[in-house]
């Protein structure tokens, strides 16, 4: 049994190495929400929400997530144990989406299980592998030079796939010199729903490429004219922003809108409902990827833990801390070496929380209590 005594809930911001550039704005720094879930015997469990200050990418924020938390989400746990985190999401059912501020709880409580059971969280997931493969999603920069350096330094440092922001204006040009500069190199391109079904023969350019995919070419809510651009090009379409669901997922794939699905485990609800879509994707031998939301350690020690289960067949989005993190708030941090992460061994999620920096970074605190 899981009987929550409190949850702290600290804002945090920290600061990026570099600024990140998609087709939808330009993050200078990370403000997100820090779980801690501690029951009845002081074991904490940690938990990220992904969230980020402004909708841009999806509708939740912040402060919606804030709100669905203190107003919803804690106090239906804070009253009653659970035995299993797959509960979590079952007793979230009725509560209409805003999954991201479901999973930062339901990630907490996930590493809270596993330390209880004395196994690190990819176990407890059923997760398979002990190292994961790895790449790198890199920003739009000003110039052209600017972007095939930071490429470059991508490359040497081993990832094993680049993720190129596009957006109208800055795609087919900059792919092509991409390509000519690196020609064998897996290579794929993000475009955060930059476009419509009235760029389709634009788009069809980007097949001159050889992509491993393009991901989420048009609205952040479709998955019709997805089908229909699928139909007129040959690379994979992958769907990011349109999944919230196993069910989306469903229709996704009978529809033909994608060949690939990007699984991210804020935007789908949590560790348990990832496991399902992972679980639906295998049995339809479609492949899945771990995507990143400029996480922190404790979000990357969970999508580390994600992409030990089989099915993550292609090299998601989570990097060293490094890449975006002065110190990051775990230790040890998070080392992709020749695009390789070492799953750790060690309890929950893996790694150890830096208290001290954790408190540097916290701009505000609340504490829920039983
Ligand atoms: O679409 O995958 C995305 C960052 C912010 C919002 C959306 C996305 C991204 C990334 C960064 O691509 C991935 C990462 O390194 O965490
Ligand atoms: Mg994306």
């Amino acid at each position: 049994m899981i009987e929550l005594d409190k949850v702290i809930v600290r804002n945090v911001k920290m600061e990026l190495k570099s600024p990140f550039t998609t087709s939808f704005g330009t993050f200078f720094e990370k403000e997100f929400l820090l779980l801690e879930a501690i029951d009845k015997d002081g074991v904490s469990g940690w938990g990220e929400s992904v969230a980020f200050p402004s909708p841009w990418y999806i509708e939740e924020t912040v402060r919606t997530n804030e709100h669905m938390l203190q107003d919803f989400l804690l106090p239906s746990l804070l009253k009653q144990p659970i035995a299993h985190p797959d509960e979590v999401s079952e007793r979230f059912a009725p509560i209409r989406r805003n999954n991201m501020a479901k999973s930062a709880i339901e990630g907490a409580i996930w590493d809270l299980y596993a330390k209880k059971n004395g196994v690190p969280l990819y176990q407890a997931l059923s997760g398979e592998k002990t190292e994961i493969d790895v790449g790198i999603s890199i920003g739009i920069e000003e110039t052209v030079k600017d972007q095939l350096n930071v490429i470059e330094k991508a490359v040497g440092d081993g990832y094993k796939r680049i993720k190129l922001k596009i957006k109208p204006g800055w795609d087919v040009d900059i792919l092509r010199e991409v390509r000519k500069n690196f020609p064998n190199t897996p290579l794929m391109a993000d475009a955060n729903s930059a476009y419509s079904l009235k760029d389709l023969e634009h788009l069809k350019q980007l097949d001159e490429f050889d992509l491993t995919m393009i991901e989420q070419p048009l609205a952040h809510d479709d998955i019709i004219d997805h089908a229909i651009l699928q139909k007129a090009i040959s690379t994979p379409i992958c769907l990011d922003e349109s999944i919230h669901t196993l069910e989306d997922t469903r229709k996704a794939v009978e529809m033909g809108s994608c060949k690939i699905i990007n699984i991210k485990i804020g935007r789908v609800g949590g560790l348990t409902q990832s496991k399902k879509i992972h679980d639906y994707c295998k049995e339809q031998g479609i492949p899945v990827w771990c995507g990143g939301m400029l996480e922190s350690g404790v979000g990357r020690a969970h999508n580390i833990a994600l992409t030990t289960l089989s099915q993550f067949i292609l090299p998601g989005d989570t990097s060293s801390s490094s890449r975006y993190w002065e110190q990051d708030i775990i230790e040890p941090e998070v080392i992709a070496e020749n695009g390789v992460i070492k799953v750790p061994d060690r309890v929950g999620i893996g790694y150890e929380v830096n208290r001290e920096t954790i408190e540097r970074f916290t701009a505000a605190t609340k504490i829920y209590q039983a």
